[in-house]
C-alpha cells in the first residue's frame, strides 16, 4: 500500500517537473536579431526595411551583431550605436563593438513608432542609418 503511494507521487513529480522544464523554455524573453552592418545599415533577416515590432511593455533581448564601417569612435572604439532618442532615458541607447552583444530591453508602454538611429559617425551612409521600432497596444 505504502509503496504504491510512493510510486504514484514519484510519477506525478517527474511528470510535473517535465512540464515545467518545457514551459520555462517557452516563456523566456523573445530574442530579436539585428545587424548593424559594414555598409552602415541596420538589417534584420528576411526584411527589406528592418522594423522591430513589440507589444507595449514587452520584455525582449536584442541580439545585435555589428560590423565596422569606414569610420568609428576613436574614444571608446564603438563602431555604431543602436539609439532611440525618445527612449534614451529608458536605456534604449547601446554602443556597439565589433561582434555580437545582447541587450535586455523593455518596450515602452506608449504604442507608436520610434526611430532607431546610429549616433557614431560610421562613414558613408551614416546619415541614413536608421530603422524603426513599432510598439503595438
Ligand atoms: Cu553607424
Amino acid at each position: 500500500m505504502h509503496r504504491t503511494i510512493h510510486i504514484v507521487l514519484a510519477a506525478a513529480c517527474v511528470a510535473s517537473c517535465g512540464v515545467m522544464v518545457v514551459r520555462a523554455g517557452d516563456v523566456g524573453p523573445r530574442i530579436i536579431d539585428v545587424t548593424a552592418d559594414a555598409d552602415n545599415r541596420f538589417k534584420i533577416p528576411k526584411m527589406k526595411d528592418p522594423v522591430i515590432t513589440m507589444k507595449a511593455n514587452e520584455v525582449a533581448v536584442l541580439r545585435i551583431t555589428a560590423h565596422r564601417g569606414g569610420e568609428w569612435d576613436e574614444k571608446d572604439g564603438s563602431i555604431h550605436t543602436f539609439t532611440i532618442n525618445a527612449l534614451k532615458d529608458r536605456g534604449w541607447n547601446f554602443r556597439l563593438k565589433e561582434g555580437t552583444q545582447k541587450f535586455p530591453v523593455v518596450a515602452p508602454s506608449e504604442p507608436g513608432e520610434y526611430v532607431v538611429e546610429c549616433t557614431v559617425k560610421c562613414g558613408k551612409g551614416h546619415d541614413d542609418m536608421k530603422m524603426k521600432l513599432v510598439v503595438t497596444p
